[in-house]
């Protein structure tokens, strides 16, 4: 029977139409068991030579923001500096590549499958992850090393709606635990919250996880709600990821309050008013916003919702 050609749910239907055209019915039953799925090139269309464009345009803004030259990414030995990474948001104006990443449509697809048909592009940003001097020879860990979380930031844990996933655009091979991936918990999206500090960190409450697989230009989706985290990387190159976060679009601020909306003196006599109209917020992220790593209480918020 076909259900969607029928018209009976007017947001529904037409992704329903759009997921059996692009043929990703397996991607959204991966997505709903394990809060995860991984669509190969030869689903999503992307080519080889789109990848190459968005791999350069990534390479290309790192060099030019942080005035360094990645011209050796194929057989780098060490991370980028960290200082270098510090604006890694708002890639858009760099180019064009960059909007036909955030409307590739199986990708699109599978975020409005997961928040509705108004989702919105919460933020963007890279990862360009070099190997670490001295994990390059050392065996991998039978067991996760690393800290798992989830990126539903600041909101309370609790039912069945997924409120942000991330739409991560491979674009080197993640072929295997050298190559230092993505690290997932697959079911761990249905207890619907942070990990605790204990579940987050290596130990016996650590729950199992599979290395994110897939060769460039791959889209991997997850729930935010996930667990996750990464492997150190053991191969000499760097791994280049699109990071692209996806969000419902509810319980956005109906004022964006700023200390310049406030009389003279006000926060002064007032300073409780910083926390109530949320001036000491990491979000939203970009340059000038120096609170931004201020981070501790919002993160809580994911495992307590009384933080
Ligand atoms: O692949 C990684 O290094 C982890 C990335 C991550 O946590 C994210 O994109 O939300
Ligand atoms: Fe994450």
């Amino acid at each position: 029977m076909d259900i969607s050609g029928k018209g009976t749910q007017p947001f529904l239907d037409p992704l329903i139409e759009e997921i059996k055209r692009l043929d990703l019915s397996e991607h959204v039953v991966e997505l709903e068991a394990y809060g995860f799925t991984v669509i190969p090139p030869s689903k999503s269309g992307i080519t080889k030579a789109w990848v190459g464009r968005l791999r350069d345009a990534i390479l290309h803004t790192v060099e030019r923001r942080g005035g360094v030259d990645l011209s050796d990414w194929e057989t780098r030995t060490e991370q980028i500096p960290s200082e270098v990474m510090r604006e890694s948001w708002e890639l858009m104006p760099e180019d064009d590549i960059f909007a036909e990443a955030a409307l590739q449509p199986a990708g699109l697809a599978m975020a409005r499958w997961l928040l509705g048909q108004r989702a919105i592009l919460g933020g963007h940003t890279y990862i360009t992850r070099g190997p670490t001097p001295g994990e390059m020879d050392r065996p991998v860990p039978d067991k996760l090393e690393g800290k798992l979380h989830s990126d539903v930031h600041g909101v309370p844990g609790g039912g069945d709606i997924c409120h942000e996933c991330n739409v991560s655009i491979l674009c080197t091979d993640y072929s295997s635990a050298d190559d230092g991936p993505t690290i997932l918990s697959p079911g761990s999206h249905r207890m619907a919250r942070a990990p605790s500090p204990g579940e987050a960190t290596p130990g016996d409450a650590q729950p199992t996880c599979v290395t994110l697989e897939g060769e460039a230009g791959s889209i991997a989706v997850w729930n935010g709600f996930t667990w996750h985290g990464s492997y150190p990387r053991k191969n000499p190159g760097l791994r280049i990821t699109l990071v692209q976060s996806w969000m419902r679009t509810y319980m956005r601020p109906l004022h964006e309050w700023r200390e310049a909306d406030l009389a003279p003196g006000q926060l002064e006599r007032y300073p409780e008013l910083r926390k109530v109209l949320a001036l000491d917020h990491p979000y939203p992220f970009h340059a000038e916003n120096k609170r931004r790593k201020e981070y501790a209480w919002f993160m809580q918020a994911g495992t307590d919702r009384f933080a």
